[in-house]
C-alpha cells in the first residue's frame, strides 16, 4: 500500500518541495490550497505538467485552515497516513499587522487540524508534522539554541507558533498522537517569497546589475541568521515522522551570518566587491571594486540604502540553531553550504530577471 500524505501549504516554498520529495518515495500526495483571484499554485505547476503523476497519485483540495468543516471533511476523504502542516501567514513583519488573522491561522487552524484527528478517531492512523519555528526563540541569547532553551517569541507570529508547538505536544500526552514540532530555523531557495530578506536581496540585486533599479532598499542590518536550503530542510520533515515516537527537533546549519554579510556574499559571487559607510538609517552600501567588465560602471556607485520602513516593532537579533539530536538521531545533515545556496539563488534571479525584462 502506498503511504497518503496531506501537505496543507503545499503552494508554499516548503509544500513544493515536501510534495517533490514525497512523490520521489512513492508516496500519494494530497494538498490543500487556498482560493485565490489570481494564479497560486506557480511553485508546483511543473508537478501537475508531468502527466504521469497527473490525477493518480497528485490532488490539490481547495481549502484553509480557518475553516473547521472544511479540513475535518478533506481528512475524514483522505485518511492520510501523514499530515505536514504547513499553512501559515509566515511573513513575521506582516504579522504585526494583521495579528488576529495570524492568531486564527498559525495557532487555531493547528488546533482544528488536531481536533479533526481525534473526531475521525484517527489517533492510531494519521501521524503529524507541525512547521514550528526558531522565531519562538526571540532574543534568547544562550546560542546555539536547541531543544531544551527557552521560548521568549517577540512577534505576534512567533506567539501563535508557540501555540502551535504546546497544543501539538498536549495532544501527544493527552490522547496519543503521533504529534512532532520540527523547530526550523530559516531556510531559502529560488523559490522563497520575494518579500523575505534574501529573495528580496537576490532579486534585487539582479535588477540592479540589469540595470532596472539603482538601489536596494532594506532594515535591519545587523540582523544575524542561520540559513539553510528549504530542500535539506523538507528532508528532516519526513525524517521527523519517520522516527520511532514522536519528539520534538531543531533543524539547523549551526552557522549564521548578518544580513549585510549575505549582501556582500552575492556581490561577490557576480564578481564585485561591497564594502558599508554610515550608521544606522544612514548606513550605505557602495561598490568598491569589479572584476567583470559589465559592471565597471557601477564602482563608486550607493547601491543598498537603509529604510525605516523595513524596521519591525521589535525584532529578533540572531539566531543560530544547535541540530545535534537531529544529527545523531535522524541522521540527517545539510547538505547545501551557505555558499551553495547564495550562488544558486542570485544565478537563478539573474536568470528570472533576464527572462522577463530582456527576452522577447
Ligand atoms: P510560505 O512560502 O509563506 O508558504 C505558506 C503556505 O501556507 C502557502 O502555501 C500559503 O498559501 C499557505 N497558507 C497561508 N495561510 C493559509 C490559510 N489560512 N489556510 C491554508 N493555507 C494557508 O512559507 P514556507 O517558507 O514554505 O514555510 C512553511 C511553513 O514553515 C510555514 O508554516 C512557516 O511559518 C514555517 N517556517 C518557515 C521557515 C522558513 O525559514 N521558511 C522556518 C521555520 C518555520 P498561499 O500560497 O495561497 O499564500
Ligand atoms: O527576515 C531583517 C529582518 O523576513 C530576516 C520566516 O520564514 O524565518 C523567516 O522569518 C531578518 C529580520 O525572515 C529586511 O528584520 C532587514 O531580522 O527574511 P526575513 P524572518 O523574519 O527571520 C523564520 C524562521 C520563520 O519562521 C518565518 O516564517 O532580516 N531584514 N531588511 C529584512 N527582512 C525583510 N523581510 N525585508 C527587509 O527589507
Amino acid at each position: 500500500m502506498k503511504k497518503i500524505a496531506l501537505i496543507t501549504g503545499i503552494t508554499g516554498q516548503d509544500g513544493s518541495y515536501l510534495a517533490e520529495l514525497l512523490l520521489n518515495k512513492g508516496y500519494v500526495v494530497h494538498g490543500v490550497k487556498r482560493r485565490s483571484s489570481m494564479f497560486n499554485t506557480q511553485r508546483i505547476d511543473h508537478i501537475f505538467e508531468n502527466l504521469k503523476l497527473q490525477n493518480k497519485r497528485f490532488f490539490l483540495h481547495f481549502g484553509d485552515l480557518i475553516d473547521s468543516s472544511n479540513i475535518i471533511r478533506l481528512i475524514s476523504e483522505i485518511r492520510p497516513n501523514e499530515i505536514y502542516n504547513l499553512a501559515a501567514m509566515s511573513h513575521v513583519k506582516v504579522s504585526f499587522e494583521i495579528p488576529e488573522y495570524v492568531a486564527n491561522t498559525d495557532a487555531i487552524g493547528t488546533l482544528r487540524i488536531l481536533e479533526a484527528i481525534r473526531i475521525l478517531g484517527l489517533e492510531k492512523k494519521t501521524r503529524i508534522y507541525q512547521a514550528s519555528t526558531s522565531e519562538l526563540y526571540g532574543n534568547n541569547m544562550q546560542i546555539p539554541l536547541n531543544e531544551e532553551s527557552q521560548f521568549y517569541p517577540n512577534s505576534p507570529y512567533a506567539v501563535a507558533k508557540l501555540y502551535s508547538y504546546w497544543i501539538m505536544i498536549n495532544y501527544r500526552k493527552a490522547y496519543n498522537i503521533f504529534a512532532a514540532n520540527g523547530i526550523l530555523f530559516n531556510h531559502e531557495s529560488p523559490r522563497r517569497g520575494e518579500t523575505f530578506v534574501t529573495r528580496k536581496i537576490t532579486i534585487g540585486i539582479a535588477k540592479i546589475l540589469y540595470g532596472l533599479n539603482d538601489k536596494l532598499y532594506l532594515g535591519n542590518l545587523d540582523a544575524v541568521r542561520d540559513w539553510g536550503h528549504a530542500k535539506d530542510y523538507v528532508d528532516a520533515m519526513w525524517r521527523i515522522l519517520q522516527h520511532k515516537n514522536p519528539q520534538d527537533w531543531v533543524i539547523a546549519t549551526g552557522l549564521s551570518y548578518s544580513i549585510r554579510e549575505f549582501l556582500i556574499a552575492c556581490l561577490k559571487k557576480v564578481g564585485l566587491i561591497l564594502g558599508f559607510r554610515g550608521k544606522g538609517l544612514n548606513e550605505i552600501g557602495y561598490v568598491i571594486s569589479s572584476k567583470n567588465e559589465n559592471y565597471k560602471h557601477l564602482v563608486g556607485k550607493e547601491i543598498i540604502n537603509v529604510s525605516e520602513k523595513y524596521f519591525r516593532p521589535s525584532d529578533v537579533n540572531k539566531l543560530v540553531g544547535d541540530a545535534s539530536k537531529a544529527r545523531q538521531k535522524l541522521d540527517w545533515k545539510p547538505k547545501s553550504s551557505f555558499d551553495d545556496l547564495v550562488e544558486e539563488m542570485i544565478t537563478h534571479d539573474m536568470q528570472m530577471i533576464e527572462k522577463k525584462y530582456f527576452k522577447k
